[in-house]
């Protein structure tokens, strides 16, 4: 499972977000740390088609670092999460979320143009004056960080980015800007494309209350519709996953692995064995499926592809493991 550090100024609402996150949470979760379901709409079509009897989603973790990114433990810690979700205050007094996403991206960049020159001191040391790999990578990824820019958007290429893997520099990760609105506002025009907008307070309230109230209650206040589903999808999205699929009588389930992925690898995110007796997948997209009513029909139009061990697995992909252990 893939987690997602929530970041911000203090009182940005930071914990108020986690708050409303953990309560959607199926599996609870710690004081700082909520495993939520990822929605995913195909799979209570896929669930009907195949009569399933449950539906497993995928899950993201979300973390509210204590202390933040203003403390050494929290900067720590969100050096081990897979994404930054970056909180931006948009209620209250004194609002002004562009320079307030601006100084957090600062202090990210900042801490990471910290490790990265101390660790280019000690890697030069080490090799004594010659020019390795590592002390190239690090040089370039320094250079970037001195001139403000995001270890992500440095072009570094994959070998100099194993270099610095051990460092887990934050602005190497991806990241999402949400934007934490009043009652009733709009995402600000000076946010970047892209941020998703939440009402953190009022979905906070929303979950402590008995459903039907709940239910009523958003339309009133302005909430269209609820934001944490497009914050969990957003943070999901930022990951660089394929989500393939599933089903079956008895469960139909969503399940991730990286983007790139071939079909073992894949048939090793639903277990080992499958990916050791990996033999080949039968393999139809979603929308073929759907279309065709089910895996059997699918079948008989010739929408189930048999694909072997260097199948790159896409979004969507709907599949039928064959192995043998
Ligand atoms: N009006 C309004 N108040 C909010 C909203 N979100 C949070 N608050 C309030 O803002 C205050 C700070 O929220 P927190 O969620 O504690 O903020 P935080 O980012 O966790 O702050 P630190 O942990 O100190 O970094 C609390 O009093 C919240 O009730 C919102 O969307 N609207
Ligand atoms: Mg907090």
């Amino acid at each position: 499972m893939k987690e997602i550090g929530l970041v911000g100024v203090p009182y940005s609402g930071k914990t108020t977000l986690f708050r409303a996150l953990t309560r959607i949470g199926t599996h609870g979760g710690q004081a700082n740390h909520a495993i939520v379901p990822v929605p995913d709409p195909r799979l209570a079509v896929l669930a009907e088609l195949e009569r399933s009897r449950r539906i497993v989603p995928a899950q993201v973790g979300f973390v509210d670092v204590p202390g933040g990114i203003s403390s050494a433990q929290g900067i720590a810690r969100l050096r081990e999460v897979d994404a930054l979700a970056i909180v931006v205050r948009c209620f209250g007094p004194d609002q002004r979320p562009a320079k307030e996403l601006e100084e957090v991206r600062t202090e990210l960049l900042l801490a990471d143009a910290t490790v990265v020159a101390s660790a280019l001191e000690k890697a030069e040391k080490r090799a004594r004056g010659k020019l390795t790999d590592e002390v190239a990578a690090l040089r370039r990824a320094n250079e970037a960080l001195e001139t403000e820019i995001w270890l992500r958007e440095a072009g570094l290429s994959p070998e100099e980015q194993r270099h610095l893997r051990a460092l887990a520099p934050l602005t190497l990760k991806p990241s999402v800007v949400i934007a934490n609105l009043e009652e009733g506002a709009e995402v600000p025009p000076e946010l970047p494309e892209g941020t998703v907008g939440v009402y953190a307070a009022i979905e906070a309230e929303t979950l402590e209350m008995d459903p039907e109230e709940a239910r009523a209650l958003p339309a009133e206040r302005g909430v269209r519709e609820p934001g944490l589903e497009r914050v969990i999808a957003a943070c999901y999205r930022a990951l660089d996953l394929v989500t393939f699929l599933t089903t079956g009588e008895d469960e139909t389930r969503a399940w991730e692995v990286r983007r790139g992925a071939k079909a073992p690898e894949a048939a090793g995110v639903i277990h080992s064995d499958l990916e050791r007796g990996f033999i080949r997948a039968e393999v139809v997209s979603y929308a073929d499926l759907v279309a065709a009513g089910s895996f059997e029909a699918a079948r008989h139009r010739g929408k189930v592809r048999v694909e072997g061990k260097d199948y790159e697995v896409r979004e969507g992909d709907v599949l039928h493991i064959r192995f043998a252990v």
